[in-house]
């Protein structure tokens, strides 16, 4: 008879197809056994009543980013992982900002320093791309992609950031001959520089006026153009953060035409709208991020772009700077200039606990579509499927013990992300990660780190399951 490491007894495993009542049963750091009555464990976890999800998988997470000057991310690969760890992550996907003019090893040596000795949970990277120079698209992304680092994000906003559309074309394009997948930050520079300078005349400095400076036709147009480019070059493209109904459907249709697109959308477009940008003190800069919390009605339209499948992905944007901060939001010119807040708000150990409890518990959204989009597809489309993203024998074992009926109140404190703040404060959710284990040790137990050193470990990746051979 098989002795396990550990045997979870009891609970109802969840994967995004299933979800029956088994024991599993552990041993050097993987699933090995599914099964009823597994008995012989070292340990033993009872989890009646408990569900068995895979561990979340955050794809989208800003970690240890130089901001701008003077500004400090408030998050290091040490507190953003422990935080991610505490909502119930056992994965993040964070990125790897390349500088104007530097390598992309270079870059990688320097990140990869940041999160060395210091996850909590298993950490990659995907690139960041601000310099496609011939050499960065002609020799380093192809070495980088077989190397396993198989995914990379480009900008068109921000000056500084932002790839003008031949560069993108020529990434792209290196991007379909290699099998990376492109993640396009779609919001129009040059129509937010036009309204930004408009709102300078009108002596519109306000926190609020971020919304009106980045509306819904910049996010629609560079979505259209991103999806447009893709389609000229012929490869499958992630159009992150959607914010409203209109850039979600110029996603709809780029699938009719009969494009591989992935859909993102995070917390704060289902949780949040412009009005929280509009408050007095300075308030409404805790909430600036971009693109922008919209209305209700894109709300409803993100909802929906979850329950019907437009949106694949769910992941947090986690990007997190400190509030009453000379070094974050409260920076001298944010407070005189709604262009100087830093853009980005925490939500690493929120993104789960909210899509349970609005989506699930509110019948939005069924358990099996919970994990699909909060850590299965994750794992498929970032190249780590089946050894993340799914309850099975072989798998990694990286399980969340999730209580359905646990109501929690969130507070910052619970939280322990390096910011003061959570846009979040008081906002009660049902359904709580309980237990977090990582390559089959528990390193999170009701709501504490059961270790402080991080065991987390850095993850070469597969090629997007939506990349499949032969590249051209
Ligand atoms: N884009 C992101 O993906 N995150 C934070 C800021 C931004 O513009
Ligand atoms: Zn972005
Ligand atoms: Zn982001």
């Amino acid at each position: 008879m098989m002795r396990f490491d550990t045997v979870i007894r009891h609970g109802t495993v969840v994967t995004a197809s299933d979800t029956f009542v088994s024991d599993v049963g552990i041993k050097d750091g993987r699933i090995i056994a599914l099964a009823a009555e597994l008995t012989d464990g070292d340990e033993v976890i009872d989890a009646t009543g408990l569900f068995v999800l895979p561990g979340g998988i955050d794809s989208h997470v800003h970690l240890d980013q130089p901001s701008g000057d003077g500004i400090v991310m408030a998050d290091d690969f040490d507190s953003g992982t422990r935080s991610a760890a505490i909502g119930g992550n056992s994965t993040v996907l964070a990125f790897c900002m390349q500088e104007k003019g530097q390598s992309l090893r270079e870059a990688l040596k320097v990140y990869h320093a940041k999160a060395e000795g210091k996850c909590h949970v298993d950490v990659s990277f995907h690139l960041v791309i601000t310099d496609p120079t011939a050499e960065v698209l002609g020799q380093e992304l192809p070495a980088l992609v077989e190397d396993g680092y198989t995914s990379l994000k480009v900008f068109m906003t921000y000056e500084g950031l932002r790839l003008r559309d031949d560069e993108i074309l020529a990434t792209l394009d290196t991007a379909r001959r290699t099998g990376a997948l492109v993640m396009v930050h779609c919001e129009n520079e040059d129509a937010i520089r036009y309204l930004i300078g408009r709102h300078e005349e009108d002596g519109k400095f306000d926190p609020k006026y971020h919304a009106t400076t980045r509306p819904i036709a910049a996010e629609r147009e560079a979505t259209h153009r991103a999806l447009s480019l893709a389609e000229i070059v012929d490869v499958p493209i992630v159009i992150v953060h959607v914010s409203n109904r209109e850039a979600m459907e110029e996603i709809r249709r780029a699938r009719q035409r009969g494009q591989k697109i992935v859909g993102e959308t995070c917390p704060q477009y289902l949780m949040l709208t412009a009005d929280d940008l509009d408050q007095s003190e300075m308030e409404g800069a805790k909430y600036v991020c971009s693109p922008p919390p919209r209305d209700k009605a894109s709300q409803d339209a993100c909802w929906e772009g979850l329950e019907q499948g437009v949106f694949d992905l769910f992941s947090s944007d986690h990007c997190p700077f400190r509030f009453d901060d000379p070094e974050g939001k409260l920076n001298e010119k944010g407070k005189r200039h709604f262009r100087w807040i830093p853009n980005g708000i925490p939500g690493v150990a929120t993104r789960l606990p909210i899509l349970f409890s609005e989506g699930v518990m509110k019948g939005r959204i069924d358990i099996n579509q919970f994990v699909a989009v909060t850590s299965t597809n994750h794992a498929k489309l970032y190249g780590l499927y089946p050894r993340k993203g799914t309850i099975a024998i072989g798998a990694d074992a990286d399980i969340a013990l999730w209580d359905p009926d646990k109501r929690t109140t969130v507070t910052n404190d619970i939280l322990q992300h390096g910011a003061d703040y959570t846009p979040y404060e008081g906002h009660e959710v049902r359904g709580w990660p309980v237990r977090l284990i990582l390559g089959g040790e528990t390193i999170v137990k009701d709501g504490l780190l059961t270790q402080q050193k991080g065991h987390g470990s850095y993850l070469t990746r597969n090629r997007s399951s939506l990349l499949s051979k032969p590249y051209r």
